[in-house]
């Protein structure tokens, strides 16, 4: 596809024709290098669209609780883009088949733009590309992003890195689990949702997670949040309204308080990124070819095959090759 080409499926997008959206995300998922000309583009028209996610461990309600905040913003006239991060099989995990047929209700609504991302790629993939959609879904005027991710591992803090607020669900199961988990974790929660507390009394978790973040503090401006603690039921829909307001509440504080600091942060992320990104195909690339004219197969002293010594050469050449 020519520049110009892109330029044109960039300018659809941005009047959010869904045809144009659904192929440039499908280019952003499929790390296709095409999708940063029509990210050029779009870039200037992002920076509108509240960020919010949504992680937890599997099954602790995390789609139900999308589900409800996509009406709950539908409700009050605000479209809705959704990117539900799945880094298992589609083929082999229920989850993602479980989520489309929970957010299916929504998916004849204009309003809403829902897409299912369950690959890894290259190094640092899923999250590069998740970002990406994020940033199409911005520029094609969604007003309200939310990312579900399942677990705490380093994909999912990069993230909810990029999330204006952060929910963390938790079940009351998990009472004894939070303790041994570190206070780092709990850090990326702006708020926390118990849910599932139909099943099981949530008060001893409550009070270990409230032990936990009593001393958190998540603003350099000298103002601190105070994460809060939800109790929700999926199942018997409460506490779902005590959310939204928290969800509000902590939108205020955000805007008065966080916004530069995040965007100077989320800025460095994304340019780290896509810069490691470049680099590391780059050399990828050229690697091969480099280790092959190394001989490796040829009989020779051990000497002549240790590691350390070839790549070390091989970067060298890697670094002379960049210069030219
Ligand atoms: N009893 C009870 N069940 C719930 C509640 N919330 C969700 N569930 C059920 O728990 C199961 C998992 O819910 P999901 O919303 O798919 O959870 P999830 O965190 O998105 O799951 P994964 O995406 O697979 O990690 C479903 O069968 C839900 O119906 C709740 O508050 N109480
Ligand atoms: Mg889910």
């Amino acid at each position: 596809m020519s520049e110009f080409d892109i330029a044109k499926i960039a300018a659809k997008a941005l009047k959010g024709d869904t045809v144009a959206v659904s192929k440039l995300i499908r280019m952003a998922e499929e790390e296709d290098p095409q999708v940063y000309a029509a990210l050029k583009h779009l870039y200037k028209h992002t920076g509108r669209a509240y960020i919010i996610g949504i992680t937890g461990l599997p099954g602790s309600g995390k789609s139900t609780i999308v589900n409800f905040l996509i009406k709950h913003f539908r409700d009050v006239g605000k479209s809705v883009g959704v990117i539900a991060v799945d880094p298992s099989s589609p083929l082999t995990s229920g989850a993602i088949l479980g989520d489309r047929v929970r957010m299916l209700e929504h998916s004849k609504d204009s309003g809403v733009f829902i897409k299912s991302l369950a690959t890894r790629g290259t190094y640092g993939g899923l999250s590069r590309s998740t970002l990406q959609i994020a940033n199409i879904m911005d520029a094609m005027g969604k007003d309200i992003i939310l990312i579900e991710t399942v677990g705490v591992g380093q994909t999912e803090a990069s993230i909810m890195n990029s999330a204006h607020t952060t929910v963390l669900v938790l079940v009351p199961e998990m009472g004894d689990y939070v303790q041994t988990i570190k206070a780092g974790v709990l850090e990326i929660g702006d708020i926390f949702v118990i849910n599932k507390t139909d099943k099981r009394d949530p008060a001893e978790l409550k009070s270990n997670i409230e032990s936990l973040i009593r001393h958190n503090s998540q603003s350099s401006s000298g103002k601190f949040w105070e994460q809060k603690i939800i109790l929700t039921s999926g199942l018997l829909k409460t506490g779902l309204d005590e959310l939204t307001a928290a969800i509000d509440e902590h939108q205020v504080f955000f805007n008065d308080h966080m916004k530069e600091q995040y965007l100077e942060k989320r800025l460095v992320q994304e340019i780290e990124d896509e810069v490691l990104n470049h680099f590391i195909a780059f050399c990828r690339k050229n690697l091969k070819e480099m280790i092959l004219q190394e001989d490796l197969m040829a009989a020779g002293a051990i000497e002549e095959k240790n590691p350390y010594r070839i790549s070390e050469r091989i970067i060298e050449k890697l670094l002379n090759l960049i210069k030219e």
